[in-house]
């Protein structure tokens, strides 16, 4: 049941928060409580209308309350308290419908207007997270306590790892997405074009395109070889051969990411080929999770498995262990093989050794990865290893040395193919991976 291990979430986070507390006021701080704001609405400038929302994460891991000028104050060893801003309005609908199985852990307290939140706050030295220091001011809270660094440090560590209730989301997420991947494929094999693929996606999800997670990358050919190639092309399709699809769902403020490519008969038989092998690569990956690996690690791998592929289909000459010393495979594959998710697509403190907030470097010859994080339960992220025939990544290199072991017949033929990502959600386990996405694959 979501409600149960909602309230398991709830208790999990209070626990964290006291405990960020203890840790950061022994480093000197003196926090009683703290204040999370989902965000202020923004404006396009000189204009009435609003950007797009999108509530801090800090405040959704409490909240599935996507809206502006809401408010979560937490006192260790107190119910927290939810504040509801909800403006007098009849340009727009501000309400906000409360359901039981998340209203029911909160003291609820309504109100009008952010500055009245400073007369019902609590009387303790209160810290505030959010993206707006001019609300804390005007709240009451003093500059030094807006945004402490060692305990947003804490927080983001701490976010990589997901209670049952998140995971619960993070498999709807995915479940749903996995139909709209289905309706895209067929829609490509059917001849559509970028705008109608987009569509198909959307409609067998039944979301609006704002409701996405990030923006839907659908390429169609050559288009597919730029990693978040932005474009819907609505012009008719002509004979496409490759689909690649990057598109998500959320599900109470938690995202799915997942990936998919698909070739038509047409497509060049080597680019066909390297597809099947891709999707076998991701899965090898995968397999090799568990508790205690170094996420850099599975990168590696991944790079490996490229110049594997790359020697195996005569796209290089030398040997596997040359083209890695040479970093052929990140002209290939210029992108980490995944990154931490939840809340956020390219979830917080993927680059954090600890819950100090010290940062781990990606390497050198990766400077892409977005995840440099030792594996544990329960934490969540992408794998997707991706090979691209990218035009400028390899051009320059046809008259470096290194280029002498690229095969450039091969790569001119394969430039109109595009490129190749296979993209799955996963849970580390205590032996091993959960696919949070494979698992709904029908
Ligand atoms: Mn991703």
């Amino acid at each position: 049941m979501t409600s149960t291990r909602y309230d398991d979430h709830i208790v999990k986070l209070q626990q964290v928060y006291t405990a960020s507390l203890e840790q950061v006021n022994s480093g000197g701080l003196a926090i009683e409580a703290v204040l999370i704001h989902s965000g202020s609405e923004d404006h396009y400038f000189a204009d009435d209308r609003a950007i797009p929302f999108q509530a801090y994460g800090h405040f959704c891991h409490w909240l599935p309350v996507n809206q502006p000028d809401q408010f979560l104050y937490f006192c260790p060893g107190q119910r927290p308290i939810y504040f509801q801003i909800v403006p007098d309005d009849f340009w727009y609908d501000q309400s906000i419908e409360v359901a039981q199985w998340w209203g029911d852990q909160f003291q609820i307290v309504r109100l009008s207007l952010v500055s009245e939140i400073g007369r019902h706050l609590p009387d303790t030295t209160t810290a505030y997270l959010g993206s707006d220091p001019d609300v804390a001011k005007k709240i009451g809270i003093e500059s030094l306590l807006v945004n402490p660094q060692p305990l947003i440090s804490y927080l983001d560590f701490c976010r990589a790892i997901k209670t049952e209730y998140e995971l619960d989301q993070l498999r709807t997420a995915n479940r749903l997405a996995l139909q709209g991947h289905a309706a895209a494929r067929e829609s490509f094999l059917a001849g559509a074009n970028e705008y109608e693929i987009h569509q198909a996606f959307l409609n067998a999800c039944n979301i609006l395109e704002q409701e996405s997670p990030y923006t839907n990358i659908v390429a169609l050919d050559e288009k597919s070889a730029i990693l978040h190639y932005q474009h819907k092309r609505r012009a008719a399709a002509t004979n496409s051969r490759v689909l690649l699809i990057d598109a998500g769902c959320r599900v109470n403020g938690y995202g799915s990411d997942v990936t998919r490519t698909s070739v038509n008969d047409s497509a060049h038989t080597v680019f066909q080929s390297l597809l099947a092998h891709m999707e076998k690569l991701e899965l090898t990956l995968v397999a090799q999770i568990k508790p205690g690996m170094a996420y850099q690690d599975l990168h590696t791998s991944a790079l490996q498995g490229i110049a594997n592929l790359l020697v195996a289909h005569d796209l290089c000459t030398g040997t596997e262990g040359d083209l890695l010393a040479q970093e052929i495979p990140q002209l290939f594959m210029p992108h980490g093989v995944g990154h931490l998710l939840g809340i956020q697509v390219h979830d917080v403190g993927g680059h954090q050794q600890d819950i100090s907030g010290a940062s781990s470097s990606p390497p050198k010859h990766s400077p892409a990865l977005r995840n440099t994080r030792v594996m544990e339960e329960n934490m969540v992220f992408t794998v997707e290893p991706g090979f691209y025939f990218i035009p400028i990544l390899l051009e320059p290199e046809r008259a470096q040395a290194r280029g002498k072991l690229i095969n450039w017949q091969l790569v001119d033929e394969l430039y109109p193919c595009g490129g190749i990502r296979v993209e799955d959600n996963i849970r580390v386990i205590a032996d091993g991976a959960e696919n949070l996405t494979r698992q709904f694959e029908v």
